[in-house]
Order: structure tokens, then C-alpha cells, then sequence
């Protein structure tokens, strides 16, 4: 009887580098449960649970249709018995209570509020909410002393956490196309993070800037950053060096060129330009710009390859690659560099899809690394 319920029985690859995943998600619910409970992980800094409910959530969301039933799940890889619990719950109940509960909490209500500012992590917002601060309002009240991030994070806060549509990040790539151009012809721009993946709204704008002359890119970033400056595009940045730099020394790290990685924190005011101009509830009088987070990164076109996989996500498809790369091939990959463990030597890739080809994965478009 059970075979003439068709009930689909999915397959899916282990890695989701291998895996094509698209915007589309036939299973919202209970991907949008699981993606609760990782980000509720990483709000509590267990990284290691957080990462594990990611895995699970983009499983399903590489399914072809919504699940109806947990044996359709038997073989799947990246379930855990949590995860199960969970799928379990949705199905039997129509959603998660551990992911309800979650959202009432008090807790995460705090630890999102608080890193909502930019510029706070998790041990910051923890730390806060140990001392009573609860809220934006108890925080202003304190008298805590906040870095120059976080008091920029904490004035552009609505701004900051509005989500950017795909027009306004458009509006942001001229800009930043002008700058560049500007300060050095020939320098090119290129839009990564979520908004190449097609997202049509994102929490920032993220840009990659290379020259076709190797070494031409050096030194533009600030010069970049004075430009916008003075033409009033500015709220905040913060310049410097990849943080990859400060790590230790690892095998994907190519020894020469890589002071010249600079990456670029900054909070856009972006001109309202015929949009309708936010209300926020306590302002008297709506604002004619607002509040964006744009994330630069300049790469030495010996590196651009390396740096636009890095840089296009998602983080999960990312940290997947990695570990598919160690793992699998015996290979170490950054936004930088591929180093071959076993050959002890770095393989040169001018694209992506040369990228994919030395990992002996299929080529994935940014549109299907949704996962
Ligand atoms: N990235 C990374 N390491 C970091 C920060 C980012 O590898 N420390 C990569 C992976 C991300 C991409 O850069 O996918 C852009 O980072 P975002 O945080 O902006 O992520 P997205 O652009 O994917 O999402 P959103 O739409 O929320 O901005
Ligand atoms: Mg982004």
C-alpha cells in the first residue's frame, strides 16, 4: 500500500556546493523554523549549533517539493535528530513550538535588538543584557561608552535595519561606480552578496573593486573613500585590512601580494530620489535620505576569481565549498587563493568557473548558490 502513495522519496548531495539552489523554497515553513533556531544559536554565540540547523535548513530548501511526511526525509544527509524533531513538529502541528517559543522569548528579543546595532556582536549584546540593558532605550540611558561603530549603528538604527531593495542598491552601485571611476579610470565594480544571487532585498549592498593591471588597485580604497567623503556620501567607515591578514599564516595565504586586500566598512546616506520617504514613528518629519550599509572590498585581479566566489555567498554556500575543498580534495580555499595540499602548490583561476573545475565540482551560477 505505501508505494501507491507516491510519496516522493528525495535524494539530495551532501555538500550544498553541490547542490543547485535557487530563491525559490517550496518549503518556507520549515526552513523559516530551522533558520530561527540557527540565528537564536548564533544570537547565543554556539556558532556549532548554529551552523548544524543552517545545514539542515538547506537541505529542504534544495528540495524540489514540500515535504508531507518524515520518511520522505530517510537518507537525507545534514538532519539531526534536533533538526528531525522539528520537521517533525511543523508537519504533525503546523509549526515549531521551539520556534515559537524562541520568538516570544524575552532573551532573543534582547540579543536581536541590541546586535541589531551595527558594530555589537553577541558577546556585547550578552554582556549588556547580564547588566540589565534590555532595549535601545535602556542602552542610550546607561551611559555605556559605545565605539565609534556602535554609535554610528545606534544613530542610523532604522535605517541600518530596514531592508535594502535591489532599486536602492542600483542607486548605491552608481555611486560607487562613479568614485571609482573617478580616482581610477579603467577600475571596475562589480555587485556581490546576495543582490548577485538575485535576492531582491538585502540587510547591505556588498561591491568588489579590481583593476584589469595588476597592481593599479593598490592604494585605491582610500582614495575611493575620500571621494565619497567629500561629496557628503558618508555617514560612517571604517577602512581596513581583510581580517584574514591577521590570521595566521595559513596555506592559502600567498605570501606577496595581499596588503594590498582592503575591505571597507561604511554606512551609506543615500538620497530618498523620488521614493517615498520612510515615516519612522517617532520622527516629526520624514527624512529625505536613508541609512545604508555598503560593504567594499578591492582585489588585485590575480585574486578577483577568488575574491567574487568569496564574496557572492551565501555564507553557508561558502563555508560548504570550504569544507568540501579540505575535506574532499585535500585543497585549502579563501576569497584569496586555492592551494593544493597534496601538490603543495596554488592553482590559478582567472574565474569562477575555473574554480569550480579544480575543486571537480559543477559549475553553480550565483542565482542557484541560494543555499
Ligand atoms: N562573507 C564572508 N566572510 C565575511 C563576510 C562575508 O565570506 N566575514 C561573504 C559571504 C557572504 C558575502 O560575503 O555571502 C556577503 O556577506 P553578507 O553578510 O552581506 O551576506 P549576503 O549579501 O549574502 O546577505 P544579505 O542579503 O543579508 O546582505
Ligand atoms: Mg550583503
Amino acid at each position: 500500500a505505501e508505494c501507491l502513495n507516491f510519496a516522493m522519496v528525495f535524494s539530495v548531495p551532501n555538500y550544498a556546493c553541490q547542490r543547485r539552489t535557487t530563491l525559490e523554497n517550496h518549503n518556507a515553513v520549515l526552513t523559516d523554523a530551522l533558520s530561527l533556531l540557527a540565528e537564536n544559536a548564533e544570537l547565543e554565540d554556539e556558532d556549532g549549533r548554529g551552523v548544524a540547523f543552517r545545514r539542515a535548513a538547506a537541505v529542504l530548501k534544495a528540495l524540489p517539493k514540500p515535504v508531507t511526511s518524515l520518511t520522505q526525509l530517510r537518507g537525507l544527509p545534514c538532519l539531526g535528530e534536533h533538526s528531525l524533531r522539528v520537521i517533525q513538529d511543523v508537519l504533525e502541528t503546523g509549526s515549531s513550538s521551539e520556534a515559537e517559543s524562541t520568538k516570544q522569548s524575552e532573551r532573543f528579543k534582547a540579543l536581536k535588538v541590541l546586535t541589531g546595532i551595527f558594530g555589537v556582536g553577541p558577546k556585547t549584546a550578552a554582556w549588556w543584557i547580564r547588566h540589565g540593558i534590555n532595549t535601545l532605550h535602556q542602552l542610550r540611558a546607561s551611559g555605556h561608552t559605545l565605539n565609534r561603530a556602535q554609535q554610528a549603528g545606534l544613530e542610523h538604527y532604522d535605517g541600518v535595519n530596514r531592508p535594502v531593495t535591489k532599486a536602492e542598491a542600483d542607486a548605491i552601485g552608481e555611486i560607487v561606480e562613479t568614485a571609482v571611476t573617478s580616482v581610477l579610470p579603467g577600475a571596475q565594480v562589480t555587485l556581490t552578496g546576495g543582490f548577485r544571487r538575485g535576492k531582491l532585498t538585502g540587510h547591505d549592498v556588498d561591491f568588489l573593486i579590481t583593476h584589469p593591471e595588476e597592481g593599479r588597485e593598490e592604494g585605491l580604497m582610500p582614495k575611493v573613500v575620500s571621494w565619497l567623503e567629500s561629496q557628503g556620501f558618508l555617514l560612517y567607515q571604517k577602512t581596513t585590512r581583510n581580517s584574514y591578514l591577521e590570521s595566521k599564516d595559513g596555506p592559502a595565504r600567498p605570501a606577496s601580494n595581499m596588503d594590498r586586500f582592503e575591505r571597507c566598512f561604511s554606512i551609506f546616506k543615500l538620497d530618498a530620489c523620488g521614493r517615498q520617504p520612510a515615516l519612522s514613528q517617532a520622527d516629526e518629519e520624514p527624512k529625505p535620505w536613508r541609512a545604508v550599509r555598503v560593504d567594499l572590498v578591492v582585489s588585485p585581479i590575480s585574486q578577483f576569481a577568488f575574491a567574487l566566489l568569496g564574496w557572492t555567498g551565501s555564507k553557508l554556500f561558502e563555508r560548504e565549498l570550504r569544507r568540501w575543498a579540505g575535506y574532499e580534495k585535500t585543497m585549502s580555499l579563501s576569497s584569496h587563493a586555492l592551494y593544493d595540499n597534496k601538490q603543495s602548490r596554488y592553482l590559478k583561476a582567472t574565474s569562477e568557473e575555473e574554480i569550480f573545475a579544480h575543486l571537480g565540482l559543477e559549475y553553480v551560477p550565483p542565482s542557484e548558490r541560494n543555499a
